[in-house]
């Protein structure tokens, strides 16, 4: 309870911000796409994970009000550099199965949109939204497409039925879990998943990200595999909105 009204106070106050992590196209090696990951910058505790709070928000509405700050001031950031002449990219976003279905969110994605393509912003779900609600987050994710917003399921590969909703859904993007990756180096098995999900993924003319790329080998065997994307501590961390300006005037 004393977590709750802290985290209300947090929302009220404005005292989350976002890490925003690098995506590289593994064609060009351009920088072309931030995800964002929320943290909670308590005035005492400093700086706070989304595993310590997003469970007990997800216990309630607050959940709902924390998407779409994420997704309005992640775009405010992405503004911010486009004026600042350091780049236009896209926002990743990642939504919950509960936040997938609330009921504002398309009205909230069209307002944010106004003066930007919408295909400057991506939604990262994965695959439990559709065991919430299937037929909602289906038409939720056709109303977002209508706007030009792109959806990515992340985590793909981990969790059941990745197959049927790749032919059921208007996905424009998997992201390959990192399990995946971090293998690839000893076990053949993974590479041969990782080739295959790629060849699949690129069969149904949808863009592939790779995460969690760690070492130089990952990114050879991704990059030598037609991977479209990457993403992984070996390119960067997460980086703090604050610094961000900072670290991509100073280029790559
Ligand atoms: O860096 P990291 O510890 O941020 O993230 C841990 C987990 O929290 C990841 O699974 C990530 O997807 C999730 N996460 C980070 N930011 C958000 C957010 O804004 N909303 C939701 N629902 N999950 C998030
Ligand atoms: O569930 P999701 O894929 O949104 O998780 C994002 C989480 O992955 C964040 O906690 C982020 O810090 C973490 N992450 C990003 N790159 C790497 C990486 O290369 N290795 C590991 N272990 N975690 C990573
Ligand atoms: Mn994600
Ligand atoms: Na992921």
């Amino acid at each position: 309870l004393e977590l709750e009204s802290a985290l209300q106070t947090a929302l009220d106050n404005e005292e989350f911000c976002l890490f925003l992590q690098p995506k590289y196209r593994l064609d060009s090696g351009d920088l072309d796409s931030f995800e964002a990951l929320v943290r909670w910058r308590h005035p005492e505790k400093g700086l706070i994970m989304p595993n310590h709070f997003i469970p007990q928000m997800e216990q309630g509405e607050m959940i709902f009000q924390l998407g779409r700050w994420v997704i309005s001031h992640g775009l405010n950031i992405i503004r911010g550099l486009e004026r600042a002449g350091l780049g236009s990219y896209k926002l990743a976003v990642n939504l919950s199965a509960r936040q997938f279905c609330d009921d504002k969110l398309v009205d909230h994605l069209q307002a944010c949109l106004q003066d930007m393509p919408g295909d400057r912003l991506e939604l990262e779900i994965t695959e439990n939204v559709l065991i919430h609600n299937s037929e909602l987050a289906a038409s939720v994710m056709k109303q977002a497409n209508n706007l030009g917003v792109t959806v990515a399921l992340d985590d793909f590969g981990t969790g059941y039925s990745s197959l049927s909703y790749l032919r059921q859904l208007p996905v424009d993007v998997i992201k390959l879990d990192r399990s995946f990756i971090a293998p690839t180096n000893e076990s053949e098995e993974s590479r041969h998943i990782v080739t295959s999900v790629i060849d699949l993924a690129h069969k149904l003319n949808k863009y592939v990200v790779a995460e969690g790329i760690e070492t130089k080998e990952h990114l050879l065997f991704l990059q030598e595999h037609q991977c479209d994307s990457a993403q992984g501590f070996l390119l960067s961390r997460p980086i703090d909105e604050d610094e961000l300006p900072d670290v991509l005037a100073k280029g790559d």
